[in-house]
């Protein structure tokens, strides 16, 4: 469990409760399945909400993942604020109901649900980041474009940025990669737009991050300029500092490359709050702050819906 004081977070069993009670509260527009299994043979939960949510509508889909990384528990919660909103919110906030009657979300809370709980396992802060496979890898380096092309991972399975055997090695980023290519239709991919959670640092980033050149194969100036303004319009929003992923550092098999490169999906990392911390400090901000830090990026969210309604 959560250590003491932080019990306002949701442990694995706590997610799985949310979202069944989500779609008992709200059947008509909340439907619930899993992507698959993680390593440890957890479900990885997908919450679908639309209106008629049990029938696939020609309407834009848009994915939201959290928690690839195990510590980073706020973003678990942020997906848990945009279940909440958009289900809770149906029918009395306009804004929501008209996202939630022409869109497809689809949210998927914990991808890294074995890590997640062995990071509070004992009561206490672990400071894992990785899924629980042997001696762990970095999902978040796991994805299959170009993976493991230009230095932006470790091939030693002791690092914290371990990218695993081989494209896909771990079952997490497997499943989730499933479904995304599941939303194939008639050869047109449905999802338009993603935004995947971490903290800390509160940035916007997209992709490339195997580059830190701004256009590269797939990428055309055009595009990397639709990334660059659509991340610092959110940015406004929630007062991140907006700037392409390699601008931090370098990664390769990310998710954000992975869906841009094989998809053509507008996909973003926010990194939520703190902006600074010291040592693990930063991952673990008291449960008050999950409040106000989930709230802080509504807007953002309503960027995104917005946007996965243009065609480029
Ligand atoms: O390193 C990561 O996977 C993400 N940061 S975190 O501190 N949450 O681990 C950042 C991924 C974004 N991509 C690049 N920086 N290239
Ligand atoms: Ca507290
Ligand atoms: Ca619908
Ligand atoms: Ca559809
Ligand atoms: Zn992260």
């Amino acid at each position: 469990d959560f250590p003491a004081g932080d019990e306002g977070y949701h442990t694995y069993a706590e997610v799985t409760a949310e979202l069944d009670q989500a779609t008992r509260d709200h059947g008509h527009i909340a439907q619930l399945s899993s992507a698959g299994e993680s390593f440890e043979g957890r479900a990885l939960h997908v919450l679908k909400i639309s209106d008629n949510a049990a029938q696939d509508e020609d309407e834009p889909e848009v994915l939201f993942t959290c928690n690839q990384h195990a510590r980073e528990h706020l973003t678990t919660e942020m997906c848990l604020r945009i279940v909440q909103r958009f289900t809770d919110g149906y029918g009395s906030d306009a804004k929501v109901t008209e996202f939630v009657d022409s869109r497809e979300i689809y949210v998927i809370p914990t991808v890294n649900p074995d890590g997640a709980e062995y990071d509070i396992s004992g009561g206490q802060y672990q400071g894992w980041r990785k899924n629980r496979q042997g001696q762990g890898t970095d999902v978040n380096r796991n994805w299959g474009y170009r993976w493991g092309c230009c230095g932006g991972s470790s091939d030693d399975p002791a690092d914290e940025t371990y990218r695993g055997t081989e494209a896909f090695s771990s079952p997490e980023a497997k499943a989730v990669a499933s479904f995304v290519d599941s939303r194939v239709v008639g050869g047109t991919q449905q999802i338009t737009a993603h935004i995947d959670f971490h903290t800390y640092s509160e940035l916007i980033l997209w992709p490339y991050g195997h580059t830190t050149d701004d256009t590269a194969e797939g990428m055309s100036p055009e595009q990397a300029k639709r990334f660059s303004d659509v991340g610092t319009e959110m940015a406004s929003s929630n007062g991140y500092t907006p700037q392409q992923s390699s601008d931090l550092y370098v990664t390769d098999g990310s998710i954000n490359d992975w869906m841009w490169g094989e998809h053509q999906i507008l996909s973003f990392t926010f990194e939520m709050y703190p902006a600074d911390g010291s040592g693990l400090d930063g991952f673990y901000p008291p449960d008050e702050q999950i409040g106000p830090q989930t709230q802080r990026n509504d807007g953002a969210v309503d960027i995104l819906l917005r946007e996965a309604g243009e065609t480029s």
